[in-house]
């Protein structure tokens, strides 16, 4: 630590008179940022910003401030409890951790004996850290189907960075490139992934160019060079129409694509088949401004291009992914300074070692639920939702007995809420792990309290790809809430699995440091510790791709059956593939936007961040609001052929006139227990999973880009 950071520090404990303090890393979103957490009595008073972390360096967001509101709510679960009562019905007795860990294991391992292990399913959401965890104990016990958010989200650029230039390219922030291309993304709300908000806005203030590519005006947008407002779910033939542009311009790096590129050709072909006119048929999106951001971008160098989870919710999931890195590639960014670089982690276990893939077996691993329809998605362990509340509600091809969720609310985050519902209703036995009992944790046997990060130790940043590790240190204990590596690894003990794990969590983080040559009690000492950075690796070795080449044309997915070239598909429920529904549903609904306190359905019960955000919000274009006589501020009902939900409406210039953007995950912890209304503004009600709408690669449902008609509540 920087003698400067320990005097403000020690300024800070004097005036306010706190006795303590702990370096942490935060984890209330996909985690990162270093914190200093001050303590008066062994309770935290205040978190700020540790000007010393590399991520973030001493900026905080909302609801890293906010962290101990949450770990101190007094609705917390501070202990394990069990269902007293049917189903849902809201009553709980509280049990200890023994007897609720012995009870699952018991019926876990009664499930595998009776139906076989893949009926079992475990579930988490979005990254919690936690994920290794549940796939090793998930491939020790037998079962393919761990159920995560992972085909629609983050999951899609792992396996497609993968399968084209063996990793996946992480922007350079801090080589500051010179143009930034942000694409269906708002990173200084959603801090999403490898990234926070503030590497991005420091690039900005190095002057690099930005074009922005979001059918709404963000906040970036306002400040672009060029705002792309595209049709929502048109993404793919946009990159078509820009690729066109910098190829029959000769714009790109004809060294790499001469040596590295695989299929050009091909390749080209494709390309040539999206001429920028008929691009900006498709996509709304002027031509003139087509050409000028293909051209801005190609001749700028370095460039990036940040993009988000907009273009993975999507029909065109994988190949948008893929397109987005051709664009880098042809113009000579992978693994360039201030480019797209593919990091490289220390020296420590992997989390795909950790994760344990290679134990399940042949057998087992033959059946993954959707595994012969999603085969991208099921070459990385991962699963579409929807086969999981089929095999429950029709036990076709076989039946789920157990769901085990451990940090997922999927009543309110996946879509189809109502069949979902059904199926959480009908699934024989169910144990959640989680801070609070959420309206799907209601619907359980048995809720474990789970521990933030403010209770736990952990190296933060594992997963990630942008090469750094950090300690998270615990802080404070809150009832008998434990983190669920600890519970996992009991829980490993008690169905057999003893000798994949460990004694305790202490020797479970000392194994992933191992090949570096530390264990925790030196590390939790660090800042961090970051892998070797260098760039153009490829140019020693080629890419890690089956050819060594950039592999745009993918020849693992030729192998796998699929078209090798990335292509365009018109997204399944639009006004040009389904215009006999404009009728009635005339406009195009996204849905998820991030909101800066919440994080999905969480911390609505945070008083500091429901203050931020009182209510769920459906923005609209003025002309459309005054053609339905809604004003600002106003109930909407918001519907679609699947079903509706109630939000209130904001006018907004910034939104096209036929498109509606929605807030996802809500419910209202405040009242109506058990069920907190969570089907009354829940969008995912009106959302299709229906799998011939999803990426047929990837199984990603179609989240961004719907149809529905919007009308005030009272009429
Ligand atoms: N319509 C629509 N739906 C969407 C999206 C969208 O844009 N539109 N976005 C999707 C995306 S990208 C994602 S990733 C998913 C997210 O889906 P989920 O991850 O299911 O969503 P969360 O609401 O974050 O649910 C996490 C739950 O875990 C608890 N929790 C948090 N941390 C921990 C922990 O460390 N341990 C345990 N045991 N519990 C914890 C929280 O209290 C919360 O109840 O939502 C998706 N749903
Ligand atoms: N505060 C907060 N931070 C979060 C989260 C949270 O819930 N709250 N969730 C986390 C998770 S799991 C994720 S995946 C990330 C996601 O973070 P981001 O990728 O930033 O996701 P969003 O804000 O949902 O969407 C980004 C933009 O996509 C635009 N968009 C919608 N449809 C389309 C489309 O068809 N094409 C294009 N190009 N753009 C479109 C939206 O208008 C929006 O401005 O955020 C993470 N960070
Ligand atoms: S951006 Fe994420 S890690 Fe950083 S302070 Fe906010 S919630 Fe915490
Ligand atoms: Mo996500």
């Amino acid at each position: 630590m920087r003698e400067n950071t320990l005097r403000k520090i020690e300024k800070e404990m004097k005036l306010y008179g706190y006795d303590s303090y702990v370096r942490s890393h935060c984890r209330m979103c996909h985690g990162g940022c270093g914190v200093i957490v001050y303590l008066k009595n062994g309770k935290v008073e205040k978190i700020t910003g540790d000007p010393n972390c590399p991520i973030n360096h001493g900026t905080l967001c909302s609801k890293g401030l906010a962290s101990h509101r949450l770990a101190y709510h007094p609705d917390r679960l501070k202990y394990p409890v069990m269902r007293d009562g049917k189903r849902g019905e809201g009553k709980w007795k509280r049990i200890s951790w023994d007897q609720a860990l012995d009870t699952i294991a018991e019926q876990i391992l009664r499930y595998k004996t009776e139906y076989g292990a893949e009926s079992i399913v475990l579930g988490y959401g979005t990254g919690r850290e936690n994920e290794w965890a549940i796939y090793r104990f998930s491939n020790l016990l037998g079962t393919p189907n761990v159920l995560t958010a992972g085909h629609f989200c983050y999951g899609p650029r792992v396996a497609t960075g993968i399968i084209t230039c063996g990793s996946v390219p992480v922007v350079d922030y801090e080589n500051h490139p010179k143009c930034i291309m942000i694409w269906g993304n708002n990173i200084v709300i959603s801090n999403p992934d490898e990234y926070k908000g503030e590497a991005f806005s420091e690039s900005l203030r190095h002057g690099a160019k930005l074009i922005v590519v979001d059918p709404r005006l963000t906040r970036i947008g306002a400040r672009a060079d060029i705002w792309l407002q595209l049709r929502p779910g048109t993404d793919a033939a946009l990159a078509f129409g820009m690729l066109n542009v910098i190829i029959n311009e000769g714009l790109y790096d004809k060294e790499f694509v001469k040596k590295w590129f695989y299929g050009w050709d091909q390749f080209v072909e494709r390309v040539n088949q999206y001429p920028p006119d008929k691009v900006s048929r498709i996509t709304w999106v002027p031509e003139d401004k087509i050409i000028e951001s293909a051209r801005l971008f190609a001749t700028t160098k370095p460039s990036a291009i940040q993009w988000g989870v907009a273009i993975e919710q999507q029909v065109n999931c994988a190949d948008n992914n893929r397109l987005l890195m051709a664009l880098l590639g042809i113009t000579g960014n992978i693994d360039a300074p201030g480019g797209q670089v593919l990091f490289k982690p220390p020296k420590i276990r992997t989390v795909s070692e950790m994760g344990a893939h290679k134990l399940l077996s042949p057998e087992q691993a033959e059946k993954r639920l959707g595994g012969n329809r999603f085969r991208l998605a099921s070459n990385f362990a991962i699963i579409n939702p929807k086969c999981v509340w089929d095999a429950i509600l029709y036990e076709k091809p076989y039946p789920v007995k157990m769901l085990f969720f451990i940090s997922s609310n999927p009543l309110l985050t996946r879509a189809n809420s109502s069949e979902i519902y059904r199926a959480l209703k009908k699934v024989d036995f169910m144990v959640v792990s989680d801070f609070f009992l959420t309206p799907t944790a209601e619907l359980a046997d048995i809720v474990l309290p789970s521990a933030t990060w403010l209770e736990m130790d952990y190296i933060a940043d594992f997963w990630k790809r942008h090469g750094y590790i950090l300690p998270r240190r615990k802080a404070i204990q809150v009832g008998e809430c434990r983190s669920d590596h600890e519970m996992l690894n009991d829980l490993a003990h008690r169905v057999g699995q003893g000798k994949y794990w460990w004694n305790n969590l202490e020797e479970m983080l000392d194994y992933i440091l191992e090949p570096c040559g530390i264990k925790w009690e030196q590390f939790k000492e660090m800042d961090y510790l970051r892998g070797e950075v260098r760039y153009y690796k490829y140019r020693e070795k080629g890419f890690s791709t089956p050819t060594g080449k950039f592999e745009i044309y993918s020849t693992l997915l030729e192998k796998w059956g699929y078209d090798p070239l990335p292509e365009y598909r018109e997204p399944p429920i639009s006004p040009v593939s389904r215009p006999e529904l404009t009728d009635k549903y005339p406009y195009i609904l996204i849905t998820g936007r991030r909101l800066p306190g919440f994080f999905h359905t969480e911390n609505r019960q945070v008083d500091w961040l429901r203050e931020l955000h009182k209510d769920p919000i459906v923005e609209i274009h003025p002309d459309t609001a005054r053609r339905h006589g809604i004003k600002d501020g106003d109930w909407v009902i918001i519907e679609s052929p699947m079903g509706r939900a109630k939000q209130r409406a904001r006018i907004f210039e910034g939104i096209h006139p036929e498109v509606i953007s929605a807030e996802h995950a809500w419910w209202f912890p405040e009242n109506r227990a058990p069920d907190h209304r969570w089907d009354e503004s829940n969008i995912n009600m009106l959302t299709d999973n229906s799998y011939e709408n999803c990426d047929y690669k990837m199984g990603a449902t179609h989240v961004r880009s719907l149809l529905c008609r919007i009308y005030p509540e009272n009429i």
